[in-house]
């Protein structure tokens, strides 16, 4: 497609002939040291959408070599940057102008704070010389973003810019990671200072590690535990892979031989097979336990506030953030560090203690709960091999499950589509599940997709949507073609809010629940094709997986985006909406 744009001119940051610098290497301006100090954070990627306020960030991430990925709504820019954290590891960043740039982020900046994700938003502001006097997008930034943040600042000065930029990473990273914002008036951006008087943290220089075991008579005491517990079982949360702890983890669960639950970013820890991995029956296992430990993952509504766990039992929480352990549900023992860290010395303090008898019962414990997990699936089968002229969303949930690859990075995003295929789908490594978390967030799944496939160019990446949170951000589509991140669509089109919609008809029955919750029937495939990429509507159940394939190929083939839109039966709901469990 020809463009009317003259694109010769490289928009890409690696280009090396954009790199010829025209300036005085003495003198340093406000946006080259925000590019400096993100580069001595390691941050290799912003995730923007430009505005005047900020344009002298871009100009300085030309000459760090820092990729600038331009989206096409802040909510994505937000999302993106947070993906992209969860994915590489390291710091996300997202840099956005005054007023309704800021204000686009902050549901991806909220979403980072619900789930710990260690996220810099850099945000522009009108110059310090207009400031109360009502500039183009002024708005009360740091206020604003103070609640949904770990950190919020404004920069005063040039000669602290990349101090502050510094300063804001590290608090992202003190005990539980999550969010920082940084305010940065233009004139303070714009300026050029002297090189010699700007403060500019030296790499490895301004953070200590994090990788604290905390208290060692603790450690010990959990190790106790564990030595004589017939029948352990652990969750592992979100913070283990933030924190890749990950293969501590599953070090701990073979060595010691416990049953390994897991949920968010955790899920695919261990591969579906492996004999240490449940999912299907953890309040079994949390009713007839003798020891639960919980690591990294709160006592919220997603744990029933820690009510469901039976009080015989000794309950051990293991959280990076001080203030969530013991929160909302009193611990028999609280340890607070590093998950690997921790899990490292309990497993050392364990190893070789375990006597004959209570391996052999903790065998024994295994074995009921892998007989139990089999009933589960038995159960579910029938649902997942559906043959309903109307396709049941289970099926799709399964079929995607199936269809999944050794690499591919699952991503969910939407209401009942998306809870059920939560029972289906299994990803085959670390890091290949990608949900939103505590705050919920629809419309996550196009900056999540962007993300992971900038930060793992290799793999196949997959977004089942809700028909409903697909049309909140999928324009961003067009972006991940630019960027050469194609991805697969799958979109569980009910043409309804179904989640909601439930509960409407549950309370106020078929003539008046139907308000606000209904969609039009849009062929979404066809949004593909608009953006040049493959495209399928897909009415039977039978012609999932190949629609699925043909995706596949498209996307390896064209470098597009392809989207396959099921039509599902907007009468089947998730377990947890039939029983309105979220708001309990
Ligand atoms: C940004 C945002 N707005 C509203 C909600 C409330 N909400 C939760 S599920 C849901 C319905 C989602 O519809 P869809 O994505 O089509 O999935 P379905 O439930 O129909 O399978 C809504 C609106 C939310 N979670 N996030
Ligand atoms: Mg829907």
């Amino acid at each position: 497609m020809s463009s009317i744009l003259d694109k010769s001119a490289s928009t890409s940051t690696a280009d090396d002939t954009l790199k010829a610098k025209s300036r005085d290497a003495n003198v340093i301006s406000g946006g080259h040291l925000v590019a400096r100090a993100l580069k001595n954070e390691g941050v290799d990627t912003i995730f923007t959408l430009c505005g005047g306020h900020i344009i002298d960030i871009y100009d300085g991430c030309i000459d760090e070599g820092i990729r600038v990925i331009d989206v096409r709504h802040e909510q994505v820019a937000a999302h993106a940057a947070d993906g992209y954290a969860r994915q590489t590891g390291k710091l996300g960043c997202v840099v956005t102008t005054a007023g309704p740039g800021c204000t686009n982020a902050v549901t991806g900046i909220a979403t980072a704070f619900r789930s710990e994700s260690p996220v810099l938003h850099i945000g522009g502001q009108g110059a310090m010389t207009q400031h109360m006097m009502g500039s183009l997008q002024d708005l009360p930034h740091v206020d604003m973003m103070r609640p949904i943040t770990k950190f919020s600042a404004g920069v005063r000065s040039t000669e602290r810019v990349a101090d502050m930029v510094s300063m804001a990473a590290r608090e992202c990273f003190a005990g539980a990671p999550g969010p920082a914002y940084l305010e940065i008036p233009r004139d303070i951006l714009d300026r050029e200072i002297d090189l010699p008087k700007a403060v500019i943290p030296q790499p490895g220089r301004y953070r200590a590690s994090t990788r604290s075991a905390g208290d060692a008579a603790d450690v010990e005491k959990l190790a106790d535990l564990l030595v004589h517990a017939e029948r352990p079982a652990i969750l592992f949360g979100q913070q283990v892979w933030t924190a890749r702890a990950h293969e501590e983890a599953v070090a701990l669960l073979r060595g010691l031989d416990i049953p390994g639950y897991f949920n968010g970013g955790s899920r695919g820890m261990l591969p579906p097979n492996d004999p240490h991995h449940f999912d299907r029956t953890r309040s079994q296992a949390f009713a007839r336990a003798d020891v639960i430990v919980i690591v990294g993952t709160p006592f919220d509504f997603r744990m029933g506030y820690g009510k469901r766990i039976g009080r015989e039992l000794k309950l051990v929480q293991i959280d990076m953030g001080y203030a969530t352990v013991g929160r909302n549900r009193d611990v028999d023992l609280g340890l607070v560090g590093h998950p690997g860290a921790i899990l490292a010395a309990v497993l050392q303090a364990a190893s070789g203690r375990i006597r004959d008898d209570k391996r052999s019962a903790r065998r024994d414990w295994m074995r009921e709960l892998a007989a139990a997990e089999e009933v589960a699936t038995a159960k579910l089968m029938p649902l997942f091999k559906s043959d309903a002229g109307l396709i049941n969303p289970y099926r799709v949930a399964w079929e995607i499950n199936e269809f999944l690859g050794d690499d591919t990075i699952y991503i969910g995003d939407g209401g009942d589509v998306v809870t059920i295929s939560a029972q289906a789908v299994r990803p085959r490594r670390p890091g290949q599940w990608m949900d939103p978390g505590a705050l919920g967030s629809l419309g996550v799944g196009t900056g999540f997709a962007i993300a992971a496939g900038l930060a793992h160019p290799g793999k196949e990446v997959l977004c089942y949507y809700g028909d409903g949170a697909f049309s909140m951000t999928a324009f961003d589509m067009e972006t991940a073609n630019r960027f050469k991140v194609p991805y697969i669509a799958v979109v569980g089109n009910n043409s309804a809010m179904t989640q909601i919609r439930y509960g409407q008809l549950a309370k106020y029955g078929e003539l008046r629940g139907n308000v606000g919750s209904l969609l039009g029937d849009v062929p979404f495939g066809t949004f593909a094709n608009m953006l040049g990429g493959y495209g399928e509507e897909v009415r039977e159940p039978a012609k999932i997986a190949g629609a699925l394939q043909r995706a596949r190929e498209s996307v390896r083939r064209t470098g597009r985006s392809a989207v396959i839109n099921i039509w599902v039966d907007p009468k089947v709901y998730a377990p947890g909406t039939m029983a309105q469990t979220m708001y309990k």
